[in-house]
């Protein structure tokens, strides 16, 4: 009855903020703002699961297939999902009959760093809206499909693009932005999602002018307090990878890029607000707090990785698993670093975080060499092992939360790379690194592991490794993780003991999250299956040793066999 009377009801603030509780439908990215992926629905379980079948597959069809990495959402029984290049599809829930498909028309020329990817969209009273790699917002009508308002973020020929869902908050749209490899100025944007009229505007790199109504509304930070001369105009510090939100704090959490250029001795200092987490005030878009993940970030451990908000000790707190090898754990409400522990094997360029400080203790002789510096022949400067890589302990594939096992599980990799600085400089739409660098594998049996990580104790109290790296997300639901594989398995495990009970091969690899949800008495799981990303483009050692994974596209529905 639930469902029924919801069928075509509009999307309102209220029903986002009440999404995590509600299991008759996702309406956000994460199920629920905070991030947490966390479903309290339990009719498949242990027991049940090995009745988990196929009910619909679909296919995005078309020559184009790459990376699929996007989160499906369900309303009023309709699934809303976006695939690669720009595509966003409405289907029927229960069958996967195609409704709608719209087709973004794509320029010559876009500059997507890490494939032609799309993370999933954003609903809204009656619309549906999403980023493109043209760096757009698109917002459609739900039931038609056809295009309402249409706004351009940045130009795509300076090197931006988008592809992160967009974020519903307190009743605004708000959008990071893309193309931190080609220096251009992180910033996170709120609009009006009926009508995609901009609100306010606040730069994520010190020294830039913020904007609300049209209005000035102060520089973020102090001009040139951590960044020497002009560097602070490349800076940037792209939050590609979206935020979350917590009606409880009343803030936004944006995870911030690495600072342009690679090389970070062209920029001495501590880089604000690169690579860190940004809690942005929704109401008055000023930056409420920061906390900074690497400070003069040399190795591209993007800050971006999601800030998801739970309750430890009877506080509100967010963790995060950075790029970087490091679990944090930060009062959400002032930032303040309450924990922070190693969730990877290996992290060469820090010995720990200072929690008094809340600064890592950086290990100087394994940040890469300064080619005009000593050790450097004006060319290349000295090249060091680093690990983690650059491709992350973890990267952008979301973690889940259990607030009945109290753990975060994180899809983690294992892996290094060697890296070496140049000279730069910046040219509109060239690629900003001063780096080369090439990916290898630190274990011969597994690069993936999935890790149930105790953010109290640092303790990782499970893992099931994998040999290739892994790359979609997790969803927790009742008393089971799901994730996919590379491989193409979707799987599950038992959240407390990490034992594997079921697995599906959906025919590609698998680097989107995973949902469920119930419709009359029916629990459903679907996922994205399609293998790309930016394993294959920039993983060099690793890449070769997974190039035998074939690409695909399509959507994945199952529920328990009667
Ligand atoms: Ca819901
Ligand atoms: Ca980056």
């Amino acid at each position: 009855m639930m469902a029924a009377a919801q069928a075509g009801a509009q999307v309102t603030n209220d029903m986002i903020s009440k999404d995590s509780a509600t299991t008759n439908d996702v309406l956000s990215s994460g199920l629920g703002t905070q991030g947490q992926r966390y479903s309290p629905l339990t009719d498949v379980n242990a027991k049940s699961i090995n009745k988990l079948v196929p009910v619909w597959s679909m296919s995005f069809g078309g020559e184009k297939q790459r990376g699929q990495q996007s989160q499906p959402l369900i309303h009023g029984g309709k699934m809303f999902v976006t695939a690669s290049y720009s595509r966003i599809f409405a289907l029927d829930a229960k069958t996967g009959k195609k409704l709608w498909k719209y087709e973004h028309r794509l320029p010559e020329g876009i500059m997507p760093c890490c494939d032609v990817i799309n993370r999933g969209a954003a609903l809204f009273d009656n619309l549906v809206i999403f980023g493109t790699l043209d760096a757009q917002l698109v917002a459609l009508d739900q039931n038609t499909g056809k295009v309402v308002w249409r706004e351009k973020i940045d130009d795509y020929s300076a090197g931006y693009s988008y592809t992160a869902a967009p974020l519903i908050a307190d009743g605004l749209l708000l959008t990071g932005l893309s193309g931190g490899e080609f220096g251009v100025v992180g910033r996170v944007e709120a609009r009006d999602p009926k009508t995609g009229k901009m609100v306010w505007v606040r730069p994520v790199v010190e020294g830039h002018m913020g904007y609300k109504d049209g209005k000035e509304n102060g520089i973020s930070g102090t001009t040139n307090a951590t960044w020497p001369g002009d560097t602070w105009k490349t800076g940037g510090a792209a939050p590609w990878l979206g935020g979350t939100y917590d009606a409880k704090t009343g803030l936004a959490y944006f995870g911030t890029g690495n600072p342009g250029p690679w090389n970070s001795h062209l920029r001495k200092g501590d880089n604000l607000f690169s690579t860190s987490t940004v809690a942005i005030d929704v109401k008055s878009g000023q930056i409420k707090w920061h906390y900074q993940n690497t400070p003069n970030d040399g190795w591209d451990y993007d800050g971006v990785n999601e800030f998801v908000t739970f309750d430890m000790d009877g506080k509100r707190m967010g963790g995060k698993a950075d790029r970087n090898g490091y679990f944090y754990v930060n009062d959400a409400t002032t930032g303040k670093l309450v924990n922070a522990f190693p969730f990877v094997t290996k992290t060469t360029w820090a010995n720990g975080i200072d929690l008094k400080t809340g600064r890592p203790n950086f290990v100087p002789e394994n940040r890469p060499g300064d080619p005009t510096g000593s050790g450097g022949d004006g060319n290349k400067g000295k090249s060091v092992f680093a690990a983690p890589g650059f491709l992350g302990g973890k990267n952008q594939m979301p973690m889940a939360y259990s607030p009945k096992t109290n753990l975060f599980y994180v899809p983690s990799n294992e892996w290094g790379m060697e890296i070496w600085n140049e000279p730069v400089t910046y040219k509109k739409g060239a690629a900003f690194l001063g780096a080369g660098f090439t990916i290898r594998p630190l274990y011969d049996d597994y690069i993936g592991s999935m890790r149930a990580v105790n953010p109290k104790t640092g303790k990782i109290e499970w893992e099931v490794k994998n040999e290739a790296p892994l790359w979609g997300g997790v969803l927790v639901a009742g008393d089971l993780v799901f994730w996919g594989t590379p491989e193409g398995y979707l799987k599950a495990a038992d959240a407390k003991t990490g034992k594997v009970v079921w697995q599906f091969q959906t025919g590609s690899g698998i680097v989107a999250p995973p949902i469920t949800w119930k419709e009359g008495n029916d629990q459903y799981v679907s996922v994205v299956s399609g293998w790309g990303g930016a394993v294959p483009l920039w993983g060099g050692e690793v890449a070769k040793k997974v190039n035998f994974l074939e690409q695909g596209g399509s959507v994945w529905t199952f529920k328990l066999m009667k």
